[in-house]
């Protein structure tokens, strides 16, 4: 790890959008990313995290972006002939992408922790960011809606979050502790970035972690916030509806307000200007950009207007 690293909590594919970015404006050596586990699960006897991989791929470079998920390329044979086994078929997984969730379980089985797995992976697909999972426990998404008591999975996928939802939860918490390098590269960390990804289903559950949020509020004087919400709207997924599921305003100033105890910066779109006064009379140092990460570039962007803010003088 470099010594000063800086550490990006993480969601999926909004995540992966923005880090894309963040290895044009810092050394890919230089950056640690937390990543949600919220959303893995067992399925056909496989562990599957599909935040971490979503992370993993893209900063490999074999990810399909268009898609957003698994691997570019991929052919999914394997994913045929299950659908002629079960109905249980729903959620997808491409040949190349089984190897990966193949290999995670037999490790996993064989009593390595998640943290080592995911590190490992990360090597063999010749990512030089270090990948860290927020806890090496299992820690589950759920939501009860007016369609029952789904697993994040089930409402995201199978379901398409068409269900409305009455309230967020998660099991494992208690037992949950942040993995092993996670206390170490937030206090050694530079600048740590909350990445634009959902506050409540993907940053959620990782400052929810016992002990996270104090570890990251402790470095709040470095910590700057992205907002995944333009315009009162996501980019992608059902954010805006999950806000309001957690009683938060779906928008840029409710986001601001879940981290106020936890970041001293915020980037907000220019579309939203209009909330800048609000957010910066919160005590946020802010800055307002065009935050659609549409390519590398864009990305790259909102990454150093990020990094930027933690130069300007703090307010009085
Ligand atoms: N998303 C889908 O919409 N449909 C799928 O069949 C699907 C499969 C899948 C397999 C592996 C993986 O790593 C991710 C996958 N995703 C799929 C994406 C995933 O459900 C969500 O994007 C994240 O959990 C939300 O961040």
């Amino acid at each position: 790890m470099a010594s000063r690293p800086v550490v990006v909590l993480a969601g999926g594919v909004g995540a992966a959008r923005f880090l894309r970015g963040l290895v044009r404006a810092v050394p890919p050596d230089d950056i640690v990313v937390i990543g949600n586990t919220g959303d893995d699960m067992w399925w056909h006897g496989l562990y599957i995290a599909p935040d971490l991989d979503t992370v993993t791929y893209w900063l490999a470079g074999v990810a399909d972006e268009a898609r957003g998920w698994g691997i570019r390329g991929d052919t999914f044979t394997a994913q045929a002939a299950l659908a002629t086994l079960t109905d249980a078929s729903w959620f997808q997984l491409g040949d190349r992408d089984l190897a990966t969730h193949l290999y995670r379980t037999g490790r996993l089985t064989s009593s390595a922790p998640l943290h080592t797995v995911t590190a490992e992976l990360a090597e063999q697909l010749g990512v030089r960011s270090r990948i860290l999972p927020m806890c090496d426990e299992p820690v589950e998404t759920r939501l009860k809606t007016d369609a029952g008591d789904l697993h994040f999975q089930e409402y995201f996928v199978r379901e398409r979050y068409r269900p409305r939802v009455r309230e967020i939860y998660w099991t494992g918490l208690d037992a949950a502790r942040p993995a092993p390098g996670v206390a170490e590269a937030l206090s050694a960390s530079r600048a740590v970035l909350i990445a634009p990804s959902n506050p409540s289903i993907s940053i959620g559950p990782i400052l929810r972690v016992p002990g996270m949020r104090e570890l990251v509020a402790a470095v709040r004087d470095r910590t700057v916030a992205i907002s995944p919400v333009i315009a009162g709207r996501a980019v992608k997924g059902p954010t805006v509806e999950l806000l309001r599921a957690e009683g938060i305003r779906p928008d840029a100033l409710g986001v601001a307000e879940v981290y106020r105890d936890v970041a001293r910066g915020f980037v907000l779109d220019s579309a939203d200007a209009s909330l800048a006064p609000a957010i910066a009379a919160l005590g946020y140092r802010i800055a307002v950009r065009p935050t659609m990460l549409d390519d590398g570039e864009a990305a790259r962007e909102v990454a150093r207007a990020a990094l930027d803010i933690l130069q300007q003088p703090a307010a009085a």
